[in-house]
C-alpha cells in the first residue's frame, strides 16, 4: 500500500486524490495527514521540501510533487488515462495543468502572507503581483475552458477553482461565468471532486 501525505485543504493533494479515484487506484493508497509547518512531522524526512502531496511507495521511496505523482498514477493505470497520449491533447492538458497549478501557487502565497503577517507588515505590492497571476489565469480559462474530457488539465483547473472558493469566497465567479458553469458540470460528473472537498 502506498501512502499519500496530504492535507484536506491542499489543492495539489486534491488533484492527486481525484486522479487516484478516477483511475480506480484509491484503495491502493492510504491517505495520511501531514503538517508542513510542524518540524516534528516525518514529511520533511520524506520530502526535503516539506511539501504536500508526497507519495510514499511500498519500497519506502518518495514521489513528489503533484505532477510527478499524477504521472506515476497514470502510468500505473496503463498510461494515457488522465494524461492523453495524442500530442495536441497531451500538451494542451499539461499546459492547462501548469496554469491551474500556477493559480494555486499564487493563491497560496497570498494566503501565507495573510496568515503569517499582521496587517501592517503585509506587502500590498506582493499581494497585487500574485493577484494579477490569478486574475489573468482565470481570464485565460474563461476564454478557453478546459476540454470536456476528464484530463489532468480539467482536474487541476477544478482543484484551483475549488481552492479559490474555499479560501477566497469564490470572487472569481463574477468575472468568469462560463468557467463557473464548467465547474458545476465537472462537479456533477466527478463524484471524487465532492468527496475530496477541504
Ligand atoms: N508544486 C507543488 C506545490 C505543493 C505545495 O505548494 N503544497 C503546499 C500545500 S497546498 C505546501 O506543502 N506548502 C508548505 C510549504 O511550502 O512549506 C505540487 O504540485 O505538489
Amino acid at each position: 500500500m502506498s501512502i499519500l501525505r496530504y492535507s484536506p485543504a491542499s489543492p495539489f493533494a486534491r488533484k492527486a486524490r481525484i486522479v487516484a479515484a478516477l483511475l480506480g487506484l484509491a484503495d491502493r493508497i492510504e491517505i495520511s495527514p501531514a503538517d508542513p509547518a510542524d518540524p516534528a512531522d516525518t514529511l520533511r524526512e520524506q520530502n526535503p521540501l516539506g511539501k504536500i502531496p508526497t507519495l510514499i511507495l511500498e519500497d519506502g521511496s518518495a514521489l513528489y510533487d503533484s505532477r510527478v505523482i499524477v504521472e506515476y498514477l497514470d502510468w500505473l493505470a496503463g498510461g494515457g488515462k488522465v494524461i492523453p497520449l495524442e500530442p495536441a491533447r497531451r500538451f494542451r492538458a499539461l499546459t492547462t495543468q501548469a496554469l491551474a497549478d500556477g493559480i494555486c501557487d499564487a493563491a497560496l502565497l497570498i494566503r501565507f502572507e495573510e496568515i503569517t503577517r499582521a496587517e501592517p507588515q503585509r506587502s500590498a505590492k506582493w499581494i497585487e503581483l500574485q493577484q494579477g497571476k490569478i486574475d489573468r489565469g482565470i481570464a485565460a480559462l474563461e476564454a478557453a475552458p478546459p476540454s470536456a474530457s476528464l484530463d489532468i488539465g480539467a482536474i487541476a483547473t477544478a482543484c484551483a477553482l475549488g481552492y479559490l472558493d474555499l479560501r477566497f469566497g469564490g470572487g472569481w465567479r463574477a468575472a468568469a461565468p462560463k468557467l463557473a458553469v464548467w465547474l458545476d458540470g465537472f462537479a456533477r460528473e466527478t463524484p471524487a471532486f465532492g468527496d475530496t472537498r477541504g
